[in-house]
């Protein structure tokens, strides 16, 4: 029943010479600049990936899709693939109008014909598609958050595939990868997606699979878009190579796929096997909570552990590729060997380490045992993650004008700096408005122009491993969540709210400033006629009255100890 017969699957891509003429055409046409995750649902959609797919939905496939998985015409597609823009260019269009689709430098990928446009209810597709209405998903927050309020539809018309810089010799197309299936002679193939770094339970489980099924195995990696804070791509596929040395030889091949995953469970497991049949592979392995997207904001799972499987299970005959069962693996230390933990007799010392124990292992440089993973990969994961007392991390202090932010983040920066071992470079309120952000006044506009400047400023530090100390007002806290998030990506933030009262800050007045507020010579001075949102739950308050710099200093020194960012 599953064999596939690997012939060429259908592409959207026009020939050679009509894609040299179409692009010259289409710099005329208006155009519109694909998101990152446009281009990885381009770049699948062109070269057969998404098939039967021949554009982005029309507003008929995208309700049938929504609805019951099923395009108009009834095909089976789980997940709705649309072109999501803001209003003001949707505005602008003709429908039957073609545009041109162009990548984040400006070169033209695709044309598309316009021939629907629509606002979409995204409350009905998070519902639907990803089970709740809920932004702690994140493809239903990217739906409400990030993606545009139109949609449009149409089919699309291939130029040129997306040009990727890395890895270009592990990329492979539909067809590129059903050739190399059929010059092999590989009939049966699973197909194994992940997006985590594979160790050893991984290599024994994708193996045994294979030999179940006796077919060859396809490592297939995700390396679109995957789910926030995973482990970057790089570092996964030089893992990847590490473990792809471990199986027997001629067995198995590993692939890159280009995908961005939106993290949906069992409708993802069903989109994750239609695009692996279109790939050539005849078994997919579909594990507990496949894609799941973690907790909702209740704290409970989005999908039941076997939901995934249970809705493959269901379509696997119309996908025309079979599912294969994820076997949780355990090391058994009498046998020395990896095991499925539903075969083991009771009695024998079962030995497993968690994701959670394995990053709390990396971030605090403990070891990771032989058994877990390889030595190869181990040494990637540390070069990525280092412990914490090695990662760049960013101390933001907030308070008012004259609250004493400048003072402790200098004497806190002459510290750190007596410990050695990291960079350490001090954005001051005044130094950065010197600098950076001349030429910006103290609207909320300009101010937050220049809360996110530094912010930038400090996670490009925290991501080359330094330490940087911001002492802003800062005075609103969506700014300061914003900059939060941008260094989170990289390392820790600790924000400090120095927590000196206006009355005490108008007392002290150092720079005389205050005097000149109340006379209104300066305006919109924060906490006297500007707004100060008091930070909620910082990482440390410091309550400087009656407290010398010394002593607010150390204060957050030991926060940073015991966050384990400083080695004591
Ligand atoms: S903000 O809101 O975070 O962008 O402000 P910041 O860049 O930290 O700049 C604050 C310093 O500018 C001086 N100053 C004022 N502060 C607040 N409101 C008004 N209108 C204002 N005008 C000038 C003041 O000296 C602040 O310095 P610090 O170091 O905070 O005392």
């Amino acid at each position: 029943m599953y064999t596939s017969n690997l012939a060429p699957i259908s592409e959207l891509y026009v020939s050679y010479e009509s894609a040299q003429k179409l692009k010259i055409e289409a710099a005329n046409l208006i155009s519109w600049d694909l998101t990152p995750r446009q281009i990885c649902d381009l770049e699948l959609l062109m070269n057969g990936g998404f098939n039967p797919l021949k554009g982005f939905l029309s507003e008929e496939d995208y309700d049938g899709v929504v609805e019951n998985m099923r395009t108009a015409d009834g095909a089976l597609w789980p997940i709705p693939i649309n072109l999501d823009v803001s209003e003001k260019f949707a505005e602008t269009l003709e429908l039957g109008q073609d545009i041109a689709l162009r990548d984040q430098e400006g070169v033209i990928l695709a044309t598309m014909t316009v021939t629907d446009r629509w606002e979409p209810n995204k409350a009905r597709e998070a519902e639907k598609v990803f089970g709740a209405d809920d932004d702690a998903h994140p493809a239903v927050n990217y739906l409400h958050n990030q993606a545009g309020k139109i949609y449009l539809g149409g089919p699309v018309t291939g130029i040129q595939q997306p040009v990727h810089y890395d890895f270009r010799g592990r990329r492979d197309t539909p067809n590129e990868l059903r050739a190399y299936f059929r010059k092999l002679g590989w009939r049966k193939v699973v197909a194994f997606q992940t997006r985590n770094p594979l160790h050893r339970a991984h290599q024994e489980l994708t193996f045994r699979a294979a030999k179940e099924a006796q077919a060859n195995l396809l490592i297939h990696p995700v390396v679109g878009l995957t789910k926030p804070g995973d482990v970057d791509h790089f570092t996964r596929v030089r893992c990847y190579e590490a473990v792809l040395d471990k199986y027997p030889a001629a067995t198995t091949t590993m692939s890159l796929l280009n995908l961005a995953m939106r993290m949906a469970g069992p409708r993802e497991a069903v989109w994750h096997g239609l695009i692996r049949a279109n790939h050539g592979c005849t078994h997919f392995i579909v594990g507990r909570d496949h894609a799941g997207p973690g907790k909702n904001s209740a704290g409970e799972d989005f999908y039941g552990p076997y939901d995934a499987q249970e809705l493959f299970a269901a379509h696997q005959e119309e996908m025309g590729i079979e599912m294969v069962d994820f076997k949780h693996m355990v090391w058994v230390a009498e046998r020395a060997q990896y095991e499925p933990a539903d075969e083991i007799e009771e009695g024998v010392t079962v030995l497993n380490i968690s994701g959670t124990e394995l990053r709390r292992r990396l971030a605090e440089g403990l070891e990771i045992p032989e058994w877990f993973s390889f030595p190869e990969v181990v040494t990637e994961l540390r070069k990525t993650r280092p412990p914490r007392a090695k990662q760049g991390f960013t101390v933001f202090f907030t308070g008012f004008s004259g609250s004493g932010k400048s003072t402790i983040a200098n004497a806190l920066m002459v510290k750190l700096m007596e410990m050695g071992g990291r960079p350490v470079t001090l954005l001051d309120g005044d130094i950065v408005r010197k600098n950076l952000s001349s030429e910006l006044g103290f609207s909320k506009e300009h101010r937050d122009l220049n809360i996110r400047r530094i912010g930038y400023v400090a996670s490009e530090i925290t991501k080359n491993g330094g330490i940087a100390i911001c002492a802003p007002i800062a005075p609103y806290a969506t700014t300061r969540r914003a900059v939060r998030e941008d260094v989170e990506q990289f390392g820790a933030f600790i924000e400090v709210h120095v927590a000196t009262s206006i009355e005490e800050c108008e007392k002290r007045d150092r720079k005389g400033l205050y005097k000149l507020a109340r006379e209104g010579k300066i305006k919109e001075f924060t906490g006297i006629s500007d707004p100060y949102d008091v930070p909620v739950s910082p990482e440390l308050r410091i309550e400087t009255e009656g407290t010398d710099v010394d002593n607010c200093a150390h204060q957050v020194l030991l926060k940073l100890e015991s966050l384990g960012l400083i080695a004591d």
